[in-house]
C-alpha cells in the first residue's frame, strides 16, 4: 500500500521539505461561508443557534446548556473500563501539565528599577468537541486538563447536538466533561458553536446563556477552523489541526510487525492521514510493507486506512544512515514521531522538529493518544517547525509588571528623552524631564 521513494542517491542540496508531499485542505475558501452563520447567532442569540443546530445537526436540542442531570447520566451510564481508563490518563496528564506551568520571575536592573515577568491565565476559554465521525472523548481531556493546569476559571464546552442521543451532545463527551468537573456544556456544534462561545448569546428574554470567552480551542472540521479564522482577533484560537501524521524513524533493529501496526494507527483517522516511514533497511520495508497487508485488512476501517496510506501524503523513504534520517525527519516535521533504532534515545534528541517524539519500540504512538500523559493536540502539516502542541502556557498571558522608583528613573531620564527627541516624539521626553527632582 505504501509507496517507496528511494532518497538515499538524493544530492546533498536536495530539498527534503518537498520531497514528501502533503495533504491540504482549504479553510480560507470556507470563510465566506460561515460570516452569515455568525451573523445569525450575533443577531438571533440562543435560539438562532438552536435553529442552525436543527438545520446542520438534524436535531434541535431540548436546551442549549446541558442539564445538570443529564451529565450526570451521562457519567453514571458509562462503562466501568472505559471510566477508569479516562480517570488514569486525566491523572497522568494533570501531572505533566502541572510541570509546565513557568514560575514568574523578579529581576531588578538596578537599584528602584525592577520589571517582573508575571504568568496570568486567560479568564474563560471555549473548548469546541466535535461529534460527527470522530467523537473523542480523550481530546475533551487533552483540551480541558492543560487550561485548568492553567489556572482558567471559566470553561465552556460546546458540542454538536445528536440525534440518536436525543438532542444533548454525545454521552461520553457529557461523562469526560463529568469526570474533569467541567459542568457548563453546550449542544450546539458547527461554526454556529464558535460563535456562540465568541459572541455570548443571550435568550428571548435577554438572560445571558453563554457568556462570551477570551478563547476557543479545540478540533472541528472545515466550518469550524473557518469560524475560528473569522473571529480571530476578537478571540485567540488553538492552530489550526490539520489530517494527523505519523512518522516512524527505524533502523534493520526494528520491529518490523509493530512498525506497520503504528503506521496503520494513525491512517485510522482520515482518508488524508500521513503515515511515513523513514527506515536506511532494505529487508525492513520489505517486512514492513507485508506487515500492512497482513494487518490492515482485518480492522474495521480497512477502507480508509488503504485510502490514507496509498494517498501521496504517506510512503517509505529509504534513507543512506540514521544522520541521513534525521535530517528527513526534521524536514519533514511530523505531529508525531517514532524512534525505533539501536539507540532511539541519541536519535530522538537529534531531531528538533516534531510535534511529539515518542522514544523506543515500547511508546508507540496511541500510548500518547490516550494515556500517557503528554497532550495529543499536536501541530500538523509542518507546523511543527515553529510551533507547539496544546499545553499549560497555551492559555497563559505573559504580563509584566515595571516598577521604577526615583532613583532608578533618574539614570535614564537622559537616554529616554534622546530616543524620544530621535524619534520626534518631544512630549515623551517631556514627560520623562518633568519627574526630574
Ligand atoms: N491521534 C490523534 C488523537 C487521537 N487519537 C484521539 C485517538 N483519539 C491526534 O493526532
Ligand atoms: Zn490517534
Amino acid at each position: 500500500m505504501l509507496s517507496v521513494t528511494d532518497l538515499r542517491d538524493a544530492a546533498a542540496d536536495t530539498a527534503l521539505d518537498a520531497v514528501v508531499p502533503r495533504a491540504e485542505v482549504d479553510v480560507s475558501s470556507t470563510v465566506s461561508a460561515v460570516l452569515p452563520i455568525i451573523e445569525q447567532v450575533r443577531t438571533g442569540g440562543a435560539s438562532a443557534v438552536l435553529e442552525l443546530g436543527e438545520r446542520f445537526d438534524g436535531v434541535r436540542a431540548p436546551a442549549l446548556r446541558v442539564p445538570a442531570e443529564a451529565i450526570e447520566q451521562a457519567l453514571q451510564t458509562l462503562a466501568p473500563e472505559v471510566r477508569a481508563a479516562l480517570e488514569e490518563s486525566i491523572r497522568r496528564a494533570r501531572k505533566v501539565h502541572a510541570a509546565q506551568v513557568p514560575s514568574g520571575t523578579e529581576v531588578e536592573l538596578a537599584d528602584g528599577a525592577i520589571v517582573e515577568n508575571r504568568w496570568v491565565p486567560v479568564d474563560r476559554v471555549g473548548l469546541y468537541v466535535p461529534g460527527g465521525r470522530a467523537v473523542y472523548p480523550s481530546s475533551v481531556v487533552m483540551n480541558v486538563v492543560p487550561a485548568q493546569a492553567a489556572g482558567v476559571q471559566g470553561l465552556a464546552v460546546a458540542s454538536p447536538p445528536q440525534r440518536e442521543h436525543g438532542g444533548l451532545p454525545h454521552p461520553t463527551v457529557l461523562a469526560a466533561c463529568a469526570l474533569l468537573g467541567v459542568d457548563e456544556v453546550y449542544a450546539a456544534g458547527g461554526a454556529q458553536a464558535v460563535a456562540m462561545l465568541a459572541l455570548g448569546v443571550k435568550d428571548d428574554d435577554g438572560t445571558q446563556v453563554c457568556a462570551p470567552v477570551a478563547m476557543v480551542t479545540g478540533p472541528g472540521n472545515v466550518y469550524v477552523a473557518a469560524a475560528k479564522r473569522a473571529l480571530l482577533g476578537r478571540i485567540g484560537v488553538d492552530a489550526e489541526a490539520g489530517p494527523s501524521e505519523i512518522a516512524v524513524i527505524a533502523d534493520g533493529t526494528a520491529q518490523a510487525a509493530w512498525v506497520a501496526a503504528d503506521l496503520i494507527s494513525q491512517s485510522e483517522h482520515d482518508p488524508l492521514a500521513a503515515s511515513v516511514l523513514i527506515t536506511d533497511s532494505e529487508e525492513l520495508v520489505r517486512d514492513v510493507l507485508a506487515e500492512v497487508e497482513r494487518q490492515a485488512p482485518r480492522l474495521p476501517l480497512a477502507e480508509q486506512i488503504r485510502t490514507a496510506l496509498t494517498g501521496p501524503q504517506s510512503g517509505v523513504l529509504l534513507v543512506r544512515d540514521m544522520d541521513h534520517a534525521v535530517q528527513v525527519a526534521d524536514a519533514y516535521a511530523a505531529e508525531h514521531l517514532e524512534v525505533h533504532t539501536r539507540n532511539p534515545e541519541q536519535v530522538a534528541r537529534r531531531v528538533t522538529h516534531a510535534g511529539a517524539i515518542f522514544v523506543g519500540p515500547h511508546t508507540p504512538v496511541p500510548l500518547g493518544d490516550y494515556s500517557a500523559g503528554s497532550n495529543h493536540v499536536l501541530p500538523t502539516s509542518g507546523t511543527a517547525r515553529f510551533s507547539s502542541g496544546l499545553n499549560t502556557v497555551t492559555f497563559l498571558r505573559l504580563q509584566q509588571l515595571i516598577r521604577y522608583d526615583a532613583q532608578g528613573l533618574e539614570e535614564l531620564i537622559d537616554g529616554v528623552s534622546a530616543l524620544a527627541h530621535d524619534e520626534g516624539l518631544e512630549g515623551h521626553g517631556a514627560a520623562m524631564r518633568i519627574r526630574r527632582s
